[in-house]
């Protein structure tokens, strides 16, 4: 797939704030500060269209970016950044549990992991989730930049091996600074796009 047009639509809060087109989504997720946004600005060669920062906690509601007009790739606000208020951390959990629990055109989640880190109890639990509802998966193992070449591919054995993972659910090394990663994402998307599984949304 090549991405010719990438639009900002709309934040939301509540499932009544979504876009009405019915286009298939695409939902990011991933603790804070691991590199969602980024990631969109990467695969879309906008590198202001998604808003990004160095402290965690920068996206605070689901932001929906538009591509090639046929679906939407979901930014959620980021899990287990510790030093917001217990009120904070519930508003983002209210919207990341209404967006997984109302979005019947959800196709599939990407999950990011940082390459250089173990999954979190967050990122576990998230996974459980989504194998409880067999949701299609891709998971990134985010800002591969930072990792030497040669220690690339046992971090990946490691994470998918703490993951418990089936060989089928793909892990590719995602770097938004070198651009590593975004053709096997690319095509990731495009199967998912183009052979949408039984999964009819939640
Ligand atoms: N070296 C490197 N840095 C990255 C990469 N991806 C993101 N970053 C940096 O990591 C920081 C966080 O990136 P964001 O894209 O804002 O992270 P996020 O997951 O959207 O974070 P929240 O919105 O807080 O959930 C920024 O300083 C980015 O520049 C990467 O692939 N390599
Ligand atoms: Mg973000």
């Amino acid at each position: 797939m090549e991405v010719v047009r990438a639009e900002f639509i709309t934040s939301a809060v509540e499932s009544n704030q979504y876009p009405a087109d019915h286009l298939p989504y695409v939902a990011l997720v991933g603790k804070s500060n691991v590199g969602k946004s980024s990631m969109i600005n990467t695969v879309t060669n906008r590198s202001k269209l998604a808003k990004t920062s160095g402290q965690p906690g920068k996206t605070r509601l689901v932001n929906f970016y538009r591509i090639n007009n046929a679906f939407y790739l979901v930014d959620l606000p980021g899990y287990g950044f510790a030093r917001v208020s217990q009120k904070e951390k519930e508003r983002w959990g209210y919207m990341i549990e209404t967006f997984l629990s109302s979005s019947p055109n959800l196709l599939g989640i990407i999950q990011l992991i940082d390459i250089r880190h173990n999954p979190t109890a967050d990122d576990m639990t998230m996974l459980n989730w989504i194998e409880h509802y067999e949701m299609p998966l891709i998971i990134l193992a985010t800002k591969a930049d930072k990792l030497g070449k040669t220690r690339i591919k046992p971090q990946i054995d490691k994470i998918r091996r703490k993951l418990e993972i089936s060989l089928d659910i793909p892990i590719i090394p995602f770097s938004s600074k070198t651009g590593q990663g975004k053709e096997a994402l690319l095509k990731a998307l495009d199967s998912l796009l183009k052979n949408p599984p039984d999964f009819q949304g939640l």
